[in-house]
């Protein structure tokens, strides 16, 4: 019988290939692709890459559209001795300019010698590249090669994770072997050994899409379906029926992912479907709200979802992915702070505190913000919360996450000036503000991202938190950003919908509850091309900040402006 806790080495499968993926095509037809198939091609693509050119630790950037030829690149890559870093492909017509702009500095930060891309992407790869000023070439990915190839000697790096942050410039995240089958060997065990992971609809050019919903299942061989962003956009229920229909026992998503099922999908779509073999739902990547949690168990609670199921998590890309996570079979702990008891250095206040399993109403009260935790370090991990001088704080004080594990990164591949998450001797300090509880972690948001106002930090997600669920229509978003304006901590919303004027006044009162009301809020109206993301999503708020104080925000009208008025 197979040893389950044994480590797997990341190229074990290509040796060894049993499993199947399945991929949803355009037609929306889930395609079976057997590992061992998937094998010939990856190792066929080795061959090429090597007759390419392809030496030993050379840089290739990965881009294609998830599916199989994703798997092919990023192995071959890797079985050929080379290291593969993943770029975001272009999202939508209109964007391209951007997208050229974010490719060549990833091209050029690389320091690439290949790109490895889909016949589709060549020529706009090929733009990338002249403007990138480097001299890499492209070349198509072969999806019918299948000649028998032996692995080369291995890269020092497994990956070369790139990461936006709230800045405009890529960071690239230089990850080793050891960073990454530590940690995927981590999350396997921490979502306790499933027999088929699930289907995973996140970008595979990010670090929970490529390790959590790509790695983790094609390393340990698992059942699991893949299919890309804008599919799950544009219809949620193809991804929910595969686990109403008993496929995958593990789903992951930000909490972005859980609200918009909520939103687009009704109960009576989900007639006939069974989640019960549903184990974990993992939730992280950002702030993770308890109205979400509760909403998505309302929904799917009457067809068997286990509340206990709902697992968030901590991670970033620095630590490879996974950082800390509610333990398996455990409901999360959620606790209630009372408003303005976060001031720095000094200990909050946990008023209440409920597991998920009974947690019940959310009191109908502004008094209290609501932390959800993101549970413990995985095995192996060491988490702190240090202040500012860099020493340890005890349980409750908020003060920056710090990490040390086997996996946390080696640092990135240029000099980045700035940077809010550094690499200090074995530590990794993350820039993200957060406390413990009871061993647990809970997660505030970027120290970056926060203003300072009379020693309480204020976080923007916060405001954000007690905004959207009465503000925001359906498809809408507002995104808050903070800073100092002309010597003011100010706060200012940036809405891509109407805000009908009777509702001005109450959304003021929103922030002022969160704030204690002492920062001016402005709320614009902007076009929706204003609101700029990650390409997986996370708002830039220092870049728009920097375009709010230069009236650059496109297409910006001032509804509000509590300094003005
Ligand atoms: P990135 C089987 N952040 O987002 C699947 N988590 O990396 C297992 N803020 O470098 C999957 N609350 O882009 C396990 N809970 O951004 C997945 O994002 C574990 O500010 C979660 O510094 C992995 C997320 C990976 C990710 C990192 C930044 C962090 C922090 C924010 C991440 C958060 C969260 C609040 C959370």
């Amino acid at each position: 019988m197979e040893n389950i806790s044994a480590p797997r080495g990341l190229l074990d499968w290509l040796e060894r290939p049993t499993g199947q993926f399945e991929f949803l095509d355009d037609r929306g037809t889930w395609q079976p692709c057997p590992l061992p198939d998937l094998a010939a091609r990856t190792n066929g693509n080795a061959a090429r890459l090597r007759a390419l050119g392809l030496r030993r630790d050379d840089r290739v950037v990965v881009l294609h559209r998830s599916g199989p030829a994703f798997a092919v690149s990023f192995f071959g890559v890797l079985a050929a001795g080379g290291t593969p870093c993943p770029l975001a492909p272009p999202q939508a017509t209109g964007y391209v300019e951007r997208w050229l702009e974010g490719a060549a500095r990833v091209i050029s930060a690389s320091a690439a010698r290949l790109v490895v891309t889909d016949p589709e992407l060549v020529d706009l790869a090929n733009d990338a590249v002249r403007r990138s000023g480097r001299s890499a070439t492209v070349c198509e990915v072969d999806m019918s090669a299948s000649e028998d190839f032996q692995p080369q000697a291995a890269a020092e790096l497994a990956l070369v994770q790139f990461t936006s942050g709230s800045r405009a410039t890529p960071r690239g995240v230089r990850v080793s072997w050891e960073n990454l089958e530590s940690n995927i060997e981590m999350i396997y065990r921490w979502i306790n050994r499933p027999e088929s992971l699930g289907t995973s609809w996140l970008p595979l050019h990010h670090d929970m899409g490529l390790v959590g919903g790509f790695l983790v299942p094609l390393v340990r061989q698992l059942r699991h379906g893949l299919m890309r962003p804008e599919q799950f956009i544009k219809n949620p229920l193809i991804w929910l029926e595969r686990y109403g229909t008993g496929i995958g026992q593990v789903m992951v998503m930000p909490n972005f992912g859980y609200d918009y099922v909520v939103r687009r999908v009704s109960p009576d779509q989900l007639t006939g479907l069974d989640f019960s073999a549903v184990e974990v739902a993992v939730s992280g990547a950002e702030r993770v709200r308890r109205s979400t949690l509760d909403a998505f168990y309302d929904l799917l609670g009457p067809f068997g979802l286990d509340r206990k199921s709902m697992q968030p998590a901590y991670g970033l890309a620095e630590a490879t992915l996974a950082v800390t996570g509610v333990r398996f079979g455990e409901p999360p702990l959620a606790v209630g702070v009372p408003r303005g008891s976060d001031r720095q250095s000094a200990e909050i206040a946990v008023v209440t505190e409920a597991g998920a399993d009974r947690w019940g109403e959310e009191p109908a009260t502004n008094d209290l913000v609501w932390h959800v935790s993101c549970g413990q370090p995985l095995s192996g991990i060491d988490v702190t919360i240090i202040d500012d001088s860099g020493q340890p704080v005890g349980e409750r004080i908020i003060g920056e996450i710090a990490v040390r594990a086997p996996s946390v990164a080696k640092g990135y591949t240029q000099n980045v000036s700035g940077s809010s998450t550094r690499f200090v001797a074995d530590q990794l300090l993350t820039g993200d503000a957060g406390f413990k509880h009871r061993g647990e972690l809970f997660v505030l948001g970027r120290i970056g991202d926060s203003i300072q106002v009379r020693g309480r930090n204020i976080y923007v997600e916060d405001v954000e938190s007690a905004l959207s669920d009465a503000f925001v229509r359906a498809s809408g978003r507002i995104v808050a950003i903070a800073g100092s304006r002309d010597g003011v901590p100010t706060i200012c919303l940036l809405s891509d919908h109407e805000i009908p004027v009777v509702d001005v006044d109450p959304i003021r009162r929103r922030v002022e509850d969160v704030t204690g009301g002492k920062v001016p809020v402005v709320l614009l109206r902007v076009r929706r091309s204003a609101l700029e993301y990650t390409s997986s999503g996370k708002p830039r708020r220092v870049s728009m900040w920097n375009k709010f104080l230069a009236g650059e925000l496109a297409g910006a009208v001032e509804i509000h402006d509590s300094a003005a008025s």
